[in-house]
């Protein structure tokens, strides 16, 4: 029986539960008279008619985590502090924070060993040396194997020169970057009738194309050109990387004014190379068409399932999770008869690439 591994796998620990339910601003968890509980945790959703979702335990009770991963088959999660972490605290609230909550995270791992790992949290609106010192102590943490982040980096994006400490940091722990969308686009551009159709382009679209700009100016900037062994797991099947790498390529060897900046020399790895080299992708992407792009990108070895639970629970209350159903039926429809390679997708890759069991 192949082995299925969720790297794509959220938790609020309790105390950052109990932190969003001390806040009057987004992020927070209100309860409505009307409605219950609502976690409120993107742009402008306290102001939106739905107001946010609805939140119980399965967004924080290890218990219900575990029920989830034995009515699925999932023998081991990757679990990870959903966004919008830390970056909202003040510099040293977010590095008490952080040592907080990787404590936490890391003594769930123990309690179920084998079970769970996780991915460690940073205090990014910090220095970049507290993230250095943090990333340090992650890396004496048993459990952790790597790290969740965000877009910002330390306020100005993942292309800041001042992350090169950072990343050069996670390079000496061989420790991966969970890169993970939550800011979305300028509401401007969903228009003036957004809000009736819920929370589709903020997440169908909002969320991939926030990754694929984060990570598109990590490598125009030349962060994988200094950073040659970082590496970079995408989620959401990368956002719309893989299906654009090839136009992103052609506009940088397009541009005049970059060529005549000296900018496109030979150590101007191709993207295509870091897309083999450097990046992870998740399967959170639904269908076959997507992932086959995936694979095509990054190559089947390089590509990991995952659910994104506790998030888009089922609303008919369904036992089997539609979304983890169409991850998985996605790595079935796209390798037919390889069941080899399936399973390499499904759980020995994600146990080889995170080095889970040793
Ligand atoms: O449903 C959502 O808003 C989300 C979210 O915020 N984060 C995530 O990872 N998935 C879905
Ligand atoms: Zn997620």
């Amino acid at each position: 029986m192949a082995k299925i591994v969720d790297v794509h796998s959220h938790v609020y620990t309790p105390s950052y539960i109990a932190l969003l339910r001390t806040r009057k601003e987004v992020p927070f968890i209100r309860t409505f008279a009307d409605i219950g509980d609502r976690l409120i945790i993107l742009p402008g959703e306290d102001e939106s008619p739905s107001r946010g979702r609805p939140v119980g335990p399965s967004y924080w009770d290890i218990n219900e985590k575990l029920a989830f991963m034995d009515s699925h088959s999932i023998s081991t999660s990757v679990i990870s502090l959903a966004n919008p972490w830390l970056d909202f605290l003040a510099p040293a609230e977010a590095t008490e924070q952080a040592r907080l909550i990787n404590g936490e995270l890391d003594q769930l791992c123990s309690q179920h060993a084998g079970r769970l790992y996780a991915f460690a949290v940073l205090p990014l609106s910090a220095t970049a040396s507290a993230i250095e010192a943090e990333i340090q102590h992650i890396s004496s943490l048993k459990h952790m194997r790597g790290v969740i982040m965000g877009t910002t980096g330390l306020g100005s994006g993942l292309d800041d020169p001042l992350l090169d400490i950072v990343y050069a940091a996670l390079e000496k722990h061989e420790l991966p970057i969970f890169l993970h969308p939550h800011y979305g686009l300028p509401s401007a551009v969903y228009g003036p009738r957004a809000d009736k159709y819920g929370h589709v382009l903020s997440l169908a679209l909002g969320f991939p194309l926030e990754t694929t700009i984060a990570v598109t100016r990590m490598y125009l900037s030349g962060v994988f050109d200094r950073s040659k062994t970082l590496q970079v797991l995408l989620a959401h099947s990368g956002g719309t990387l893989p299906f654009l790498a090839g136009r992103i390529e052609s506009c940088l060897e397009h541009d005049g004014y970059l060529l005549k900046e000296g900018k496109l020399n030979e150590e101007k790895r191709a993207l295509w190379d870091v897309l083999r080299k450097n990046i992870y992708l998740d399967a959170v992407i639904y269908s076959e068409v997507g992932l086959q792009a995936a694979v095509a990108a990054s190559g089947a070895e390089r590509i990991m399932f995952g659910t994104d639970h506790p998030f888009f629970p089922p609303l008919r209350g369904e036992e089997e999770w539609l979304s983890a159903r169409l991850n998985r039926d996605a790595i079935k429809n796209a390798f037919g008869s390889d069941n080899t390679t399936a399973n390499n997708v499904l759980g020995d890759n994600a146990i080889r690439i995170l080095k889970l069991h040793t």
